[in-house]
């Protein structure tokens, strides 16, 4: 599923699922198989956020199901949907 996301007043990017998970993935530096809150916060700023670190908040409490503070790769698919359902376009 396509997503058409805001990015600051520079229109819209559309990117699929896929591409989201991939652009996560990217942001897991040290390589630990999960996303810390300062990975995620840069993740966001790569996709516009004007406020990443509210961000990253919000996503935590939807998709850290677990409650350890990070998000592992069986919670992507939720980090992912939050950045579909708020605040994003979904096509
Ligand atoms: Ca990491
Ligand atoms: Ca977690």
């Amino acid at each position: 599923m396509p997503l058409s996301v805001k990015c600051g007043n520079s229109g819209h990017l559309t990117f699929t699922e896929g591409q989201l998970k991939a652009l996560f993935k990217e942001h897991d530096v040290n390589g630990d198989g999960r996303l810390s809150k300062e990975e995620i916060k840069k993740a966001f700023q790569q996709l516009g956020s004007r406020s990443p670190g509210w961000r990253v908040r919000r996503s935590l409490h939807h998709a850290d199901t677990n409650g350890d503070g990070s998000i592992g790769v069986d919670e992507l698919d939720e980090l992912v949907k939050y950045v579909g359902a708020f605040g994003y376009n979904i096509k």
